[in-house]
């Protein structure tokens, strides 16, 4: 079938669907496979974690995915990969588009115009951890690492002026003035005619002038609702030229941090939420919206109005959801208690450069995302660390100025760098890991709490809010015990009881995410010796889904402190 565009209008296609498929083992060099000589033996869906599947589950090697795309003669567009793992090869019609690593992150590709109307679009996926060739991903990060392609892929067939992408910010809903930057692929092109339209009306008209590619113009919504976790409301924007009709959605609230509080409409919040992986046993990272829809049902429930999306940018139908639903939400760039190795590689210190400046412009828009992060567990009581730290903080303060930047740090008395984020955010685990002969040591909470309120202040970084990123204590599904000790349900729910009460109870604690929503796969190797079934068993639900013991402690918590 030939595939007609509408005149002067983007056209846009998902890719997903069945596509051929081959796993190829061990390959020396995949960066040498030829296409044409694939013997593709299977279908695999798109998106998929291909090694979450029974018949590959666990391999690890090259596998290659190939699909045919109906493309008007002489049409030329671009490919949007909104995230795929761990190492890709991106080939058309037997020709190299790019070869990349950058694990959860949106890339886009384009597509030169051809005379053929069927193209071949192959994928090459690698997921062997390499230092070279995956300098992001380590095998020790505490999260089975999958191969495949997680997200969607869209096709986009463009007229041949279109925007690239626009940065929409609401001011405060009670100017209801919206402030605006747009991107066209000309950079010629000295000015754009333009019209916003609200919710499908047409608002106003603009003729803005362009500096390479780029112009500013500003518009009104009369009488705008905020937009808060309790009143998510959202309002569509589309704009249009005579040429293309670029949309998103977005929400009039604010971010501010002033005395140690974050501000949201000028009104200090108690962030109370988790850490949230995407991960299901089944599918690995690959969710669908059923399943992210579950997971936002179920903390909605809870009384929770914040996730920390861990530990890498989350999935954008997860922030739309979050948009829609009425969460805040921490987004935070790929990493994992990264040390000098990673410190001193090129490749990892351009990596994260680069896929933190992709996060924030591909998830700009979503009113749900309230602050930035990098880094996780990163080596912030280390000198070699400083330049990334700081650079870090600076990409995120340039790249977007209305959202604060944190970092999540495992050293609150140690950390060099807090001047290097807005936000303090703290993982720690007292009365979980413990000294050896330490039964239930609860004490351990709330004395790990004052040491550290005491330090912040002590160091002159109270006035900055302060997160407890993550704490935590794991249970096994189903184990209750006489003991109530550790892995038992009893254990981690007396563990979350203490921790809740402290954070909902003390005012200068901004808030938490506790470690975490559900358990989730994590090593294959000895390195799982601490995480019985080789899951992280410090979820309040378990990889199904199913509550623990905790589920109604930290609910009757959350829930108290909205009453
Ligand atoms: C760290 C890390 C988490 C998880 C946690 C744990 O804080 O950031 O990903 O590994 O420890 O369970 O020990």
């Amino acid at each position: 079938m030939q595939c007609k565009l509408p005149e002067n209008q983007r056209h846009i296609e998902t890719l997903d669907g069945m596509w051929d498929f081959a796993f190829l083992g061990e390959t020396e060099t995949p960066e040498c496979i030829e296409p044409s000589q694939i013997k593709y033996d299977d279908r695999m869906p798109v998106p998929s974690a291909y090694d979450a599947y029974p018949r590959y589950a666990g391999v690890r090697g090259t596998a290659a995915y190939r699909t045919f795309l109906n493309i008007p003669s002489q049409q030329s567009g671009f490919l949007r990969l909104w995230g795929t793992g761990m190492w890709n090869r991106i080939i058309l019609d037997g020709e190299e588009l790019k070869t990349y690593s950058l694990p959860y992150s949106p890339v886009e590709l384009s597509i030169p115009a051809s005379d053929q109307t069927r193209r071949e679009l192959v994928i090459i996926n690698d997921n062997r951890f390499d230092a070279q060739r995956v300098p992001l991903q380590e095998y020790y990060y505490d999260f089975y690492a999958y191969g495949g392609i997680y997200r969607s892929i869209e096709l986009h067939l463009p007229a041949p002026l279109y925007i690239t992408e626009a940065h929409i910010n609401p001011e405060d809903h009670q100017s209801g003035k919206v402030q605006a930057r747009v991107w066209v692929n000309d950079h010629s092109l000295k000015s754009l005619s333009l019209q916003v339209w609200v919710d499908e009306s047409q608002n106003s008209q603009h003729e803005i002038p362009l500096i390479e590619g780029a112009g500013s113009f500003s518009f009104q919504i009369e009488n705008p609702q905020p937009w808060t976790a309790e009143t998510p409301n959202l309002y569509k924007i589309s704009l249009k030229t005579d040429r293309d009709n670029w949309e998103t959605r977005i929400g009039f609230r604010t971010i501010t941090v002033e005395n140690g509080k974050v501000q949201i409409n000028g009104k200090a919040v108690k962030l109370l939420g988790y850490c949230h992986h995407e991960a299901h046993p089944q599918f690995g990272p690959a969710l669908s919206v059923q399943s992210h829809v579950q997971d936002l049902q179920l903390m909605k429930d809870m009384g929770c109005n914040f996730i920390r999306g861990s530990h890498y940018p989350m999935d954008p139908v997860f922030l739309d959801l979050c948009d829609e639903l009425g969460f805040y939400v921490f987004q935070e760039s790929l990493g994992w208690g990264n040390r000098e190795k990673n410190f001193e590689s090129e490749g990892f210190h351009q990596g994260q450069l680069e896929q933190t400046k992709k996060m924030i412009h591909s998830s700009w828009n979503h009113p749900c995302v309230i602050m930035w992060g990098y880094l996780n567990e990163g080596a912030s009581n280390e000198k070699y660390a400083g330049p990334l730290y700081q650079e870090l903080y600076k990409l995120c303060k340039s790249e977007d100025p209305t959202r604060p930047a944190t970092y999540a740090s495992m050293f609150p008395f140690e950390d060099l760098y807090f001047e290097y984020c807005d936000v303090i955010s703290i993982n720690h685990y007292p009365g979980w890991y413990s000294k050896r002969d330490q039964v239930r040591p609860l004490h351990e909470i709330d004395a790990l709490f004052d040491r550290m309120l005491d330090h912040f202040q002590k160091i002159d970084q109270a006035d900055k809010p302060f997160i407890m990123s993550e704490i935590g204590a794991g249970a096994i599904y189903g184990w209750r015990d006489a003991l109530k000790s550790h892995w038992s349900e009893e254990y981690q729910a007396d563990h979350l009881d203490v921790v809740c009460k402290r954070v909902v109870e003390d005012d200068r604690i901004t808030g938490v995410s506790l470690w975490q929503f559900c358990d989730g796969r994590t090593y294959a190797s000895a390195e799982a010796l601490q995480r019985p079934r080789a899951f992280n068993n410090k979820g309040t639900f378990d990889e199904y889904r199913r509550p623990k013991l905790a589920y109604q402690t930290v609910k009757n918590h959350f829930t108290s402190s909205k009453e």
